[in-house]
């Protein structure tokens, strides 16, 4: 009697084992079917960004959406939109549009130019487009571009202390303007360590490493550094710390360069910069977490501010292995974008007040949205994407693509879609929905473009 009740115990246990293995597999398959619903809608949206850059600025830099009309940041084009969204056409399977662009990457980009271009800005767009595009097709054209525009970009370098000028003339190699800052001294030795990696010329790979050196170098007593910096003297002009543009990529590059690269150095001076952001930019204010900005030398808190381009830094956290702050920051990230239905550029976090009300299709926050899926799995951080998604369809959508807000109280829009909503925005909506398959996150580090670049050396 007693061994018959064990076996239908064990029969019922085993019954509501696999009926609870049942549910929870039928729910998880519920929300892929989900996600997958979403990335469709994702490309479809992406399609409709991408076929109005073809139909009205086909060959540009960029595309003025409420214009409809090109445009080109230095008067000619230096194909800006193409090379920065062909990775982003090939990992989405747009087979038809990639080839097209690739075939005029190909066919008719040249940088013999006689044009001042920023060199941080033309390193992460052009630099990492054509090397993410070369990884993912093998065409040596591509390798071949990027090397010509590395090698045209390294008089930026000629400085008395390494860090580069902020422009750099791509015909005469000649500079201008000597006052930078950290987020444009140490972004590049993703894109010009792997340019040497892949050509075998270490000359790209010390320069840009260097240059991160030199910006490390004078980081104060406290481990901060400041907002701007002369590169010709190496003084600080503006000594103000904190996160955001200007100094953000500065601090993704040290962790990424040690992932990408293996690079010791890179996370020595990760290592010793990273304690003093979470001692002196770091604010507590209830039960949120914010990071707001000091002096670089006493430390004293100067700004409780917070905005967009400061949403990179949960990615970040997460990348790093630091998943609690990651989680708590994003809240905060998340917060400010439902404050008015959509992300300001600036908010003070004390008050909760607009400080810049400007949003330019930013990819930040979701990024961060996407790192914190990828190594939690947890749906809150899917829905969060869904919700902001359907934000910034609502109200950057316009008949020509995606177009920037001027005031996101008013939801009124500028004429301005960067070519990052291409490589950055629509691809890490993309990639948060997608099936795992698309990308072996485990496998590529992407540069602060979102250009996904391997070890393949
Ligand atoms: C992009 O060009 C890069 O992500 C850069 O690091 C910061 N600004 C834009 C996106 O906001």
């Amino acid at each position: 009697m007693i061994a018959k009740n064990r076996a239908r115990f064990g029969v019922t246990c085993l019954l509501a084992a696999f009926s609870l293995f049942a549910t929870q597999g039928c729910s998880r398959s519920r929300e892929e079917a989900d996600a997958r619903r979403v990335a469709d809608r994702v490309r479809t949206e992406f399609l409709h960004a991408w076929n109005n850059y073809e139909r009205y600025a086909w060959g540009h830099d960029a595309l003025r959406p409420l214009s409809k009309a090109p445009h080109d940041w230095y008067g000619q084009s230096l194909q800006m939109t193409p090379v920065d969204a062909l990775d982003t056409l090939i990992l989405m399977k747009l087979d038809a549009e990639a080839d097209k662009a690739h075939a005029l990457i190909v066919g008719s980009l040249s940088f013999d130019r006689d044009i001042y271009v920023k060199n941080f800005e033309i390193t992460i767009r052009l630099l990492g487009g054509l090397l993410s595009g070369y990884q993912l097709t093998g065409d040596k054209r591509l390798l071949d571009l990027a090397e010509d525009l590395g090698t045209r970009l390294l008089p930026a370098f000629n400085s008395p202390t390494g860090l580069p000028y902020v422009y750099v003339n791509l015909h005469s190699g000649q500079v201008r303007d000597s006052v930078s800052n950290p987020a444009e001294t140490g972004t590049l030795l993703l894109e010009f360590g792997t340019l040497s990696k892949l050509t075998g010329k270490p000359v790209f790979y010390d320069k840009a490493k260097q240059a991160l050196v030199e910006t490390y170098k004078r980081r104060s007593q406290l481990g901060l550094v400041g907002s701007s910096i002369n590169v010709e003297t190496g003084q600080w002009i503006d000594k103000d710390s904190h996160i955001s543009g200007g100094i953000d990529s500065y601090y993704e590059y040290l962790w990424k360069c040690w992932l990408l690269f293996g690079d010791k150095d890179c996370l020595e001076m990760w290592n010793a910069s990273i304690p003093a952001i979470h001692k002196y930019l770091a604010d507590e204010t209830g039960s949120e977490l914010w990071y707001g900005h000091a002096d670089m030398i006493t430390g004293l808190r100067t700004e409780t501010t917070y905005g967009a381009l400061d949403a990179f830094f949960p990615a970040l956290l997460a990348l790093s292995g630091d998943i609690p702050r990651a989680r708590r920051l994003q809240a905060s990230s998340f917060k400010m974008w439902n404050l008015h239905g959509i992300e300001p550029e600036v908010i003070d976090y004390k008050t909760m007040q607009v400080i810049v009300k400007t949003y330019h299709l930013r990819p930040e926050i979701i990024e961060s949205t996407y790192y914190l899926y990828h190594y939690t799995k947890d749906q809150q951080y899917r829905q969060m994407g869904e919700t902001i998604f359907n934000d910034f369809v609502k109200y950057c959508r316009t008949e020509a693509g995606y177009t920037a807000l001027s005031d996101i109280v008013t939801k009124q829009q500028r004429d301005e879609m960067e070519s990052f909503a291409l490589a950055e925005t629509f691809k890490y909506f993309y990639l948060l929905f997608a099936p795992p398959g698309i990308l072996e996150f485990d496998k590529v580090v992407f540069n602060t473009e979102a250009h996904p670049l391997r070890r393949t050396w």
